[in-house]
């Protein structure tokens, strides 16, 4: 084979996994939105709200009167800055899960000066990159570790960070979105990736208000609206559906019971909408409940920490009491896995 021929083979074999690539994600995505809309009630993953489109949005978002969470937590933080600093084990990597843009963590990174190494966790690969890029110029004294993967599923933190002590970040209230009990999953599940001593970093949004709640999610501006819409733009733009985003409407509110915002689409009028070849027929007035968003106290998120084997250490708030920063640490071995229920074999 020549060396051209062999180059051109090696494009188009680079060419068609790029297309698998596309093609397996958006696979993905259809699959849940069917699964999803044929449920009852119907529902879709929050986790698609992030298209391009979906993050411009939540970025606005954050900027809004109405929306105290971000302002809080940066607010707290700041404040806080080195009380973190003087937490963290001495030379440890700090691993967020979810990192986005990198914004809160910034304000760790500038106080923190004993870290040795930063690992943001990221289900978008191409933008951790540039993140990564980015920070490298900023903090060039600092291991940048970038590691591409859905944070809330197992993964392998890099081999150079195997023998440093770990910190842990999760900061926005992304906490907020899992139910309870996946919530304390996810605790244990960190608590497995951090090791032995480490320390974790959880922002929360706390129970207050309703008002001051509703009005966070139901801005203005409509922003909030825009932003849950886009979830039936991103189904048309990606899988060719044919939706008439305007005969959905924005709804979220507060479930008191369940201390939760919900957030859903109502469909105005009775219709049916194609997707994938699958008709979904809908009644008029019903919802697809697109998220929800936990708030808790600081007593009860610690007594969730606290069952998945984390000891609190610290909890701050604004001068509101709006949201709250825990600091959490292992003491000892990490949790095992909780055993799954089995079916007991009768007979
Ligand atoms: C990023 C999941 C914490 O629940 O407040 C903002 C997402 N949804 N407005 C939240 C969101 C509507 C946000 N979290």
């Amino acid at each position: 084979m020549t060396a051209l021929a062999r180059q051109s083979q090696t494009a188009s074999q680079t060419v068609s996994e790029a297309k698998i690539e596309v093609s397996g994600e958006t696979a993905a995505f259809a699959a849940d939105v069917i699964a999803g809309l044929s449920a009852m009630p119907k529902r879709l993953p929050p986790k698609y709200f992030y298209d391009r489109a979906g993050s411009e949005l939540f970025e606005r978002i954050t900027e809004l009167p109405e929306y105290y969470p971000t302002r809080c937590e940066i607010g707290i933080l700041t404040e806080r800055a080195q009380d973190i600093a003087r937490l963290m084990p001495v030379g440890a990597a700090l691993v967020e899960f979810g990192s986005g843009a990198s914004t809160k963590t910034r304000i760790v990174l500038h106080e923190t000066k004993s870290l040795a190494a930063y690992v943001p966790v990221d289900i978008s690969a191409e933008f951790l990159r540039q993140q990564a890029d980015a920070l490298r110029r900023e903090f060039p004294d600092l291991a940048m570790l970038p590691v591409a993967a859905d944070f809330s599923k197992p993964f392998e933190l890099p081999a150079s960070v195997h023998e440093l002590p770990r910190a842990g970040f999760f900061p926005g209230s992304t906490i907020g979105n899992f139910e309870p009990h996946e919530a304390s999953a996810f605790l244990r599940h960190a608590a497995r990736v951090l090791g032995r001593g480490a320390t974790f970093i959880v922002g929360v949004d706390l129970v207050k208000d309703t008002q001051v709640l509703q009005h966070a999610y139901n801005d203005k501006q409509r922003v909030t609206a825009a932003f849950n819409l886009n979830l039936l733009a991103r189904i048309n733009r990606e899988l060719g559906a044919k939706i008439d985003v305007a005969t959905f409407e924005h709804h979220a509110f507060f479930n008191r019971e369940r201390s939760r915002i919900e957030m859903h689409l109502a469909s105005h009028k009775r219709q049916r909408i194609k997707i994938c070849g699958e008709c979904i027929d809908f009644r008029a007035g019903e919802t697809i409940h697109t998220e929800n968003s936990y708030k808790y106290t600081a007593e009860s998120f610690g007594a969730l920490a606290r069952g998945a084997g984390w000891m609190p250490m610290a909890v701050w708030t604004d001068p509101k009491k709006y949201f709250s920063v825990h600091v959490l640490t292992l003491k000892d071995e990490p949790p095992a896995p909780r055993p799954r229920p089995d079916l007991a074999t009768v007979g």
